[in-house]
């Protein structure tokens, strides 16, 4: 990926996680650091500045050899004063990940190519999108912002006609979903990681909706495209295909996944449709359900 897409993202971790994150910063975080120069460059959206974030700041151009030597990674060990094996570095790129391993660091893999993980094994796990970052698996306090299975997101909004999808969902899972056109939303869907979200639906004739969704490749069917695919939580007597669907799109539940049977997606997805149900319900939640952006009939 390049790094303006990273820096996007990791602009909304810090902005939901910054005090968490200085926690963790004191530990490693090799990308945050190799790319704080980006991130002076961004208005400031805390009243912390980036740089105060961080004890420690470094560049390639302080190291006598880029990665993949380990040579950056034992640097910024040295300047914090701890143990290399103490240190957990994230990191994007091949290169990134076998120098944190050949600095003796743990390390946690955010491929940036979709669908390539197998090429990072040296990693010491390998996660989808940062949103799968958990702290404390690395003996570090975990992020505090989950409440009842959910990641709660900043809201945003797909809309467009109901499309035909592939015919799956309904005939083989008993989960139709209703599918949009990814037209038009390049860009937003390159900035949310595929996974399993949820929110509200609306369709302007037949009302306001609990809805729980796939963004991407759904592994277990291997498609070639990443498509969006909510269920709406509502028994509908007719399909309605063509009429205009409204999404505000309010967390996030899990990163896509492969399933060995059939039997077991169905009932993963099934149990994605309680967590979604329960914490459409909190207030945090529930408030979007009246958003205008739901009933508009363009
Ligand atoms: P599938 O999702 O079964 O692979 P499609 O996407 O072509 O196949 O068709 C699913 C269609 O089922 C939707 O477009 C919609 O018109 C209809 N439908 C009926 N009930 C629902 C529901 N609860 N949620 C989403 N779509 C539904
Ligand atoms: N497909 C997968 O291959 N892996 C998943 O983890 C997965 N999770 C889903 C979660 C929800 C809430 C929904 C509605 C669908 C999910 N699917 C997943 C996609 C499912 O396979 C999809 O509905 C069919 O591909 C129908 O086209
Ligand atoms: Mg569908």
């Amino acid at each position: 990926m390049e790094s303006s897409g990273m820096d996007g993202k990791l602009k909304k971790l810090l902005e939901k996680h910054h005090l968490k994150l200085q926690v963790l910063l004191l530990k490693i975080m090799s990308y945050l650091v190799q790319r704080v120069n980006c991130f002076q460059r961004l208005p400031p959206c805390s009243p912390i500045s980036w740089k105060e974030s961080f004890s420690v700041i470094i560049g390639g151009d302080e190291v006598r050899l880029g990665k993949p030597s380990p040579e950056i990674f034992l640097e910024v060990a040295k300047r914090l004063n701890v143990d290399p094996s103490s240190c957990l570095v994230i990191e994007d790129s091949l290169p990134g990940v076998t120098a944190g391993r050949a600095a003796g660091m743990e390390v946690v893999a955010v491929p940036s190519i979709p669908k390539q993980p197998h090429l990072y094994t040296l990693a010491d796990e390998v996660i989808n999108s940062l949103l799968d970052l958990r702290p404390e698996k690395w003996g570090l306090p975990p992020f505090q912002d989950w409440i009842k299975d959910t990641l709660p997101l900043e809201p945003w909004h797909i809309g467009g006609p109901v499309v035909k999808g592939f015919g799956r969902g309904s005939k083989v899972l008993g989960i139709p979903t209703a599918n949009l056109s990814t037209e038009g939303y390049g860009s937003l869907l390159s900035e949310h990681p595929s996974g399993v979200y949820f929110g509200w639906a609306g369709l302007s004739k037949r009302g306001v909706f609990k809805m729980v969704m796939s963004i991407g490749w759904n592994p277990y069917f291997n498609n070639t495209e990443k498509t969006i695919e909510p269920w709406l939580l509502h028994n509908f007597d007719e399909d309605f295909y063509g009429e205009e669907l409204r999404l505000i799109i309010v967390g996030y539940i899990r990163p896509e996944a492969n399933f060995s049977s059939l039997q077991s997606l169905i009932e993963k997805i099934h149990h994605d449709r309680k967590v979604a149900e329960e914490a459409l319900d909190l207030p945090l939640f529930s408030k979007y359900k009246d958003d205008p952006y739901l009933k508009s009939s363009t």
